[in-house]
């Protein structure tokens, strides 16, 4: 069968750039366009610089390219987001049109469309969090992410666009950084452990969220790309769980390597969202329809970032 032709929008962010290694691997580096706001990529392969809101430029490099998929990562986070709301609507929610309309129009054989616990908020069970819970996102990035879903479900009713989504929970990686996010904290708290023994953070130190380390986003994201369409039968978006803790828990973790390692708490703006957030997800709906399941816990990650981090 024909290798596809893919183009990854947000390709130098942290899941972005991890996915476009992962993506050319299986499929080939000049079958994988990666692109991004950025003028400059650091990639080696095809890269394009490309503002999700302009469709011209985005038209354009579908049939320049000849694209029959599209990774839809380009948005901008919740706390960041939260500077300037109606830029951040613009960028995720007309960013997300144009891809819908590419679809529709260029008759694209699928999309992947990220989105994220944020779209839950206080009126939503935070423990085990439904797959179909009242959804009161209190953030903007929430807010685009929720309507989002709805827009893809719509493209897929009404014209049949084969869009796919998970609801990622906070992602860790130790290669690449996030950026203006929440759960951003469990990155950071790795590389300031190996670095300066010492962290600060900007959570209360009992804020449990969901989380999932880089490699088992990656496999999700591929699983439910790569799923028989008939499968795919929740087309807002799947929640996807892995693990979940608090900060004082990842700390005692990274304690077991690092036992000298102090952790402190200020928390900042950033306390009341996570507060919105879940505590944990029910993914029953993704683990039947196309056998989700993740690999990694706290300890395995914890023990590989570790590993690899000090290197
Ligand atoms: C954020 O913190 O904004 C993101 C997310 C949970 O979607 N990592």
């Amino acid at each position: 069968m024909a290798k596809p032709k893919i183009l990854v929008t947000g390709a130098c962010g942290q899941i972005g750039t991890i996915l476009v290694k992962n993506l050319r691997e299986l499929y080939g580096e000049d079958n994988v366009i990666a692109s991004d706001i950025r003028t400059t990529g650091t990639y080696d392969g095809p890269y394009e610089q490309l503002d999700v809101t302009d469709s011209n430029k985005l038209f354009y490099l579908i049939s320049k390219y000849q694209i029959d998929q599209i990774y839809h990562l380009a948005a901008i986070l919740s706390a960041k987001g939260e500077a300037n709301p109606v830029f951040t609507w613009n960028i995720n929610m007309n960013g997300l049109l144009n891809i819908l309309e590419a679809a529709r129009n260029y008759d694209l054989d699928k999309v992947f469309y990220p989105s994220t616990i944020a779209v839950f908020g206080q009126l939503t069970p935070r423990v085990n969090t439904p797959q179909h819970p009242n959804i009161t996102p209190e953030t903007v990035y929430g807010i685009s992410k929720a309507a989002g879903e709805n827009w893809c479900q719509y493209y897929h009713k009404r014209y049949n666009v084969d869009v796919r989504s998970v609801r990622y929970p906070g992602i860790i990686s130790w290669e690449t950084l996030p950026g203006g996010g929440t759960t951003d904290y469990a990155v950071d708290i790795y590389l300031k452990a190996v670095a300066e023994g010492k962290y600060t953070c900007y959570l209360d130190k009992d804020t449990r969220l969901p989380m999932m380390y880089m490699p088992d986003a990656i496999k999700a994201t591929l699983e439910i790309m790569n799923a028989p369409k008939e499968n795919i039968k929740v087309r807002t978006s799947y929640n996807i769980g892995a693990m979940d803790f608090t900060p004082a828990e990842i700390a005692a973790e990274i304690s077991k390597t690092i036992p000298n390692f102090r952790i402190d708490y200020q928390p900042d703006f950033r306390q009341a969202i996570a507060a919105s957030w879940p505590e944990s997800v029910n993914d029953d709906a993704a683990r039947i329809d196309w056998g989700w399941t993740p690999k990694y816990d706290l300890k395995m990650m914890t023990d590989d970032i570790l590993k690899n981090l000090r290197k």
